[in-house]
C-alpha cells in the first residue's frame, strides 16, 4: 500500500466503542432496521424536497469501484411524469403478469399479492429512479470507464433505502422489466442504465402488508463462522 501526505489524510471519526456499547448500538440499530417494510399503499401527502435531498446525499455516501460514484438519482415529483411512469410501468406489467413471468416466478409473487396496478406511482409524493452509468468519474464531464457498477450501486440503494427508513418514510422497490422508457421520462442519455424505482413517501393511514414477507431467516441459515 502506497501512501504519502499528498495523497492521503488522517482517518477520522471512528472512535473506539467499548464492546458493550457497540452491542447496544448494532441492536439499536437493528431494531429499527427490523421495523422496515416494503410498503404498497401511499398516502399522497407530500414529502419535502429537503428530505429528498438529504436521503439522496446519504446514499451518494456509498462505497464505489474506483470511487468513481456510478450513480444518478432521478427525484421524480410531478404528477405528469409520475403518470408517464405508472402507464409504461402498468404496461409492462400486464405482459409480465400475463404469462411473461412464467409460472414459477408468478406462484412465489401470490403471498404478496400484486398484480399489474401500480397506482402508488401516481399516489407517492416521489419515484427515485436510479440510473447506473457505465461511463463517468470522480468530477463532472468525466468520461471513464466505471467499474463494478451494480455492485456500487446496489450499496447505495441499500444506503437509501435505511434512510429513507430513518427519516420516517415508507419505500417500496420497484423494479418494471424493461424499464428503457425511464430514460426518457427523466431525460437521462441513453448510456445511463435504469436500474430501479425506488418509491418514496408517508404509508396510506389504512395500508397493509403481507404476512409473507414478516418472516425474516433465522440467522443460523444466513451467517457462519469460519
Ligand atoms: N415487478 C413486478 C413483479 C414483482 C417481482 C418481484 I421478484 C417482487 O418481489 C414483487 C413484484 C411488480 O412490481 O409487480
Amino acid at each position: 500500500m502506497k501512501t504519502s501526505p499528498e495523497t492521503h489524510v488522517p482517518l477520522e471519526g471512528y472512535g473506539e466503542p467499548s464492546w458493550e456499547e457497540m452491542l447496544v448500538r448494532v441492536r439499536t440499530f437493528h431494531e429499527k432496521l427490523r421495523k422496515r417494510r416494503s410498503v404498497r399503499h401511499f398516502s399522497d401527502k407530500p414529502v419535502i424536497k429537503d428530505v429528498i435531498e438529504g436521503c439522496v446525499w446519504a446514499a451518494g455516501s456509498a462505497p464505489s469501484g474506483a470511487n468513481h460514484q456510478p450513480w444518478y438519482f432521478a427525484c421524480v415529483g410531478s404528477p405528469e411524469k409520475k403518470r408517464q411512469i405508472r402507464l409504461a410501468a402498468e404496461a409492462e406489467e400486464r405482459a409480465f403478469y400475463a404469462g411473461k413471468a412464467g409460472e414459477e416466478w408468478l406462484d412465489a409473487l401470490a403471498p404478496i399479492g400484486t398484480d399489474a396496478e401500480k397506482p402508488y406511482l401516481e399516489t407517492a409524493p416521489w419515484l427515485i429512479c436510479i440510473f447506473a452509468q457505465r461511463r463517468g468519474g470522480v468530477d463532472a464531464g468525466e468520461d471513464n470507464k466505471n467499474y463494478y457498477i451494480h455492485e456500487s450501486v446496489g450499496i447505495a440503494t441499500g444506503l437509501l433505502i435505511a434512510a429513507c427508513h430513518e427519516a420516517g418514510l415508507a419505500t417500496l422497490v420497484h423494479t418494471p422489466n424493461p424499464m428503457t422508457f425511464l430514460n426518457e421520462i427523466c431525460e437521462r442519455p441513453k448510456t445511463e442504465k435504469p436500474f430501479l424505482i425506488l418509491v418514496v413517501g408517508h404509508p396510506a393511514e389504512d395500508a397493509v402488508v403481507p404476512k409473507h414477507a414478516l418472516k425474516k431467516k433465522d440467522l443460523r441459515d444466513i451467517l457462519g463462522f469460519l
